[in-house]
C-alpha cells in the first residue's frame, strides 16, 4: 500500500448514480447454484424501489435502457468504477459479461466523465473493488485476476489512491458480496471476511450469523440501504447509530447479486 491521504466521504457521499434496467433476459443471468429462477417483472419492480430509495437518499439517477444481449447487465457496478477523478472502465471476468463494459463506457462519456480503460490484459469486476476513504481494496477472485489488479492499480495510483490486493474468500462471488464501507473508520463484513484480517486499520461490525447476504449493503449519504429480511443486521446498524432503510433484493439475490452491484454511485 502506498502512502496517501484520507478522502473523507469518497466511499459514501454521492450526488449521482447510474443504473441499468433489467431486461426480460435477466432470467438467464449467471448463478453459481441451481435454484429458483428470478422473475423479470418482479425484478423490475424491486429495481424501481431501489431507484426510489437512491433518490430519497439524495441522488440524481441516470437510468440506462436494458441490454437484452447481456442478461447480467443490471449489475452495472461490475463494468466500471466511478471516482471523482474519472471512471475506470473495467473488464468483467465472466465471458458472457465482458462486452457490457463498452456500453457503460459510452454512457459515462456521454455524461461527461473522464473515461479511462484498463490496459490490455487482465480482468476486474467492480464487485471486487471496495472503495474506502483511506484505501481501495481489490479482492482477487474468480472474476478479478492479478493482471487486472495490476492494470487497475496503475490507474488508481496515478490518481493518488492507496490500493491493496486482498483475497475474496473461496465460494464468495465478489469481495463486496461480503462487506461494505459505512464511514471512514467502519466496515460491515461477514465473519469469514472479518477473520481474513484484511481490514486491520478499520473498526469492524460483523454481520450476525445466518445474515451473510446483508453484508452487501450500501451507505448512500446519510442512509444505509440494507437488503430486506435481515433484522439482526438492521438492529446492529441502528444501534451503531446508522440510519437504515431496507430495500427488497430477493430477485437480485437469486442471481448472486445484491444492492451494491445495481448502481454506479459517484
Ligand atoms: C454474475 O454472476 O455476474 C451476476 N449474476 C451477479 C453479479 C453480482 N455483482 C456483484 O455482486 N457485484
Amino acid at each position: 500500500m502506498s502512502a496517501t491521504h484520507i478522502r473523507e466521504g469518497v466511499s459514501y457521499r454521492f450526488a449521482d448514480a447510474i443504473v441499468r434496467l433489467p431486461g426480460s433476459s435477466v432470467v438467464n443471468g449467471l448463478r453459481a447454484h441451481e435454484r429458483e429462477l428470478p422473475d423479470a417483472d418482479q425484478f423490475l419492480l424491486e429495481h424501481k424501489i431501489y431507484i426510489d430509495e437512491l433518490e430519497r437518499a439524495g441522488l440524481h439517477i441516470e437510468v440506462l435502457p436494458p441490454l437484452e444481449e447481456f442478461p447480467d447487465s443490471v449489475f452495472i457496478e461490475d463494468a466500471a468504477l466511478c471516482l471523482p477523478e474519472g471512471t475506470v472502465v473495467l473488464r468483467p471476468g465472466a465471458p458472457s459479461r465482458t462486452g457490457e463494459a463498452e456500453d457503460v463506457a459510452a454512457s459515462c462519456s456521454g455524461l461527461g466523465h473522464r473515461v479511462q480503460r484498463l490496459a490490455s490484459s487482465g480482468f476486474v469486476d467492480g464487485g471486487d473493488v471496495l472503495v474506502t476513504d483511506s484505501v481501495i481494496l481489490v479482492g482477487l477472485s474468480e472474476r478479478t485476476d492479478q493482471a487486472g489488479f495490476d492494470r487497475l492499480n496503475d490507474i488508481l495510483c496515478a490518481w493518488g489512491y492507496a490500493v491493496q490486493a486482498v483475497h475474496t474468500p473461496e465460494h464468495v462471488l465478489h469481495f463486496k458480496s461480503d462487506c461494505c464501507a459505512l464511514d471512514s473508520e467502519t466496515i460491515l463484513a461477514t465473519s469469514r471476511l472479518a477473520n481474513a484480517e484484511c481490514f486491520a486499520p478499520f473498526r469492524l461490525l460483523t454481520v450476525p450469523q445466518g445474515e451473510e447476504a446483508a453484508a452487501n449493503s450500501i451507505r448512500v449519504n446519510d442512509t444505509v440501504l440494507v437488503p430486506e429480511g435481515f433484522p439482526a443486521t438492521t438492529e446492529l446498524l441502528t444501534r451503531a447509530n446508522f440510519s437504515v432503510k431496507t430495500v427488497p433484493a430477493r430477485q437480485a439475490a437469486l442471481l448472486d447479486g445484491g444492492l451494491s452491484c445495481q448502481s454506479l454511485r459517484f
